[in-house]
């Protein structure tokens, strides 16, 4: 799976040694004994109904012989969506068809320029980057500044991005791309569902146009914004149940999970070693994270919750993997 500059992130690393050490400062921090080693992850993950249960699981089955995947991102950056879209950017396993900021770790007047700066980066001016909702279905927007710093990107002062959103709404582009490739993209999802539902309300036959959602969010035993819910889930949990209801095969990676990972001293140091600009951003953006946490008073953290989804979904031996059934959302 070694191929191009992806390996070069870290040099003479091999592609496994990079999803699960260098990289996990992009999304499995505690790599060493978290990613790296089946036996001892926690597990996770989805489906949705009886029906679905066999093709969500072929569909996990089958990713590591395919073909690069083709996915849009929908994202709030986010500290770990940043690492998530990184490790997406610099992954030939994946070709990015777009990128759909929406509100919620901070609001999309900041998620969305963050998305430009990330994209630009990364030297990827090429994928469109579509404005999304700024604002939940019929909630008021909760936002995590707490978490993720001022501007979503742990404070971070980087220059404001050259590059525009394209004109398109981000449900306008989501449901462009997937009806013009059925069955081919797969949605990453790694804030709260306010655009992929108003797709999916929007448009009815999109659902089984979708060859998957993979998502981080909800969470099967406890929250982080309220002692029950993920924040996510909890910022947008009517956008939740229309994503969980619509019928697409849907790859859960909660915060039963992803609560086990943590941005380390360590890769700091292996990110900055790293010259390219992408490593020198993350680093920028994980010295002020791991700074922000403990000055907070926690020890271990912050979680990089959304890089691990990408991560699994890169590599889905990563984690070990349930079919639940009968999913619903209760609100
Ligand atoms: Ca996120």
């Amino acid at each position: 799976m070694c191929a191009g500059q992806v390996c070069q992130y870290n040099a003479h690393m091999k592609r496994r040694e990079f999803l699960s050490t260098s990289a996990g400062a992009l999304f499995a921090g505690a790599a060493s004994n978290f990613a790296a080693t089946n036996s001892s992850a926690k597990t996770l993950s989805t489906e949705i109904s009886n029906a679905r249960a066999t093709r969500s699981s072929n569909f996990l089955d089958s990713r590591a012989q395919d073909k690069a995947q083709h996915v849009i991102i929908d994202t709030d950056p986010g500290v770990d969506d940043a690492m998530a879209i990184f490790l997406a950017l610099r992954s030939p396993e994946l070709k990015v068809e777009a990128i759909t900021p929406v509100a919620g770790n901070v609001p999309l007047e900041l998620t969305l320029p963050n998305a430009l700066r990330l994209v630009e980066i990364a030297g990827r001016r090429d994928i469109p980057v579509a404005a999304g909702a700024s604002a939940p279905l019929v909630r008021r927007l909760v936002t995590a500044r707490y978490a993720h710093g001022e501007n979503g990107l742990g404070g971070v002062d980087f220059p404001a991005p050259s590059l525009k959103p394209v004109s398109e709404s981000a449900v306008e582009m989501i449901r462009r791309i997937v009806r013009s490739s059925p069955g081919e993209i797969t949605v990453v999802a790694l804030g709260p569902l306010t655009n992929v539902a108003t797709a999916l309300k929007a448009d009815p036959e999109l659902a089984k146009m979708i060859r998957a959602i993979v998502l981080m969010g909800g969470s099967l035993s406890g929250g982080n914004i309220t002692p029950a819910a993920e924040f996510n889930f909890y910022v947008d949990p009517e956008a939740a149940r229309i994503v969980f209801d619509a019928g697409v095969p849907i790859t859960m990676v909660g915060l039963d999970v992803t609560r086990h990972t943590a941005l380390t001293d360590e890769h700091f140091k292996t990110l900055s070693a790293s010259q390219n600009p992408v490593s020198q951003a993350a680093a920028k953006i994980a010295r002020n994270a791991i700074d922000h946490t403990r000055a907070q008073g926690f020890l271990i953290g912050p979680n990089m919750h959304d890089s691990l989804a990408l991560a699994a979904f890169l590599d889905p031996t990563l984690l070990k993997w349930k079919n639940w059934c009968e999913t619903k959302i209760r609100i």
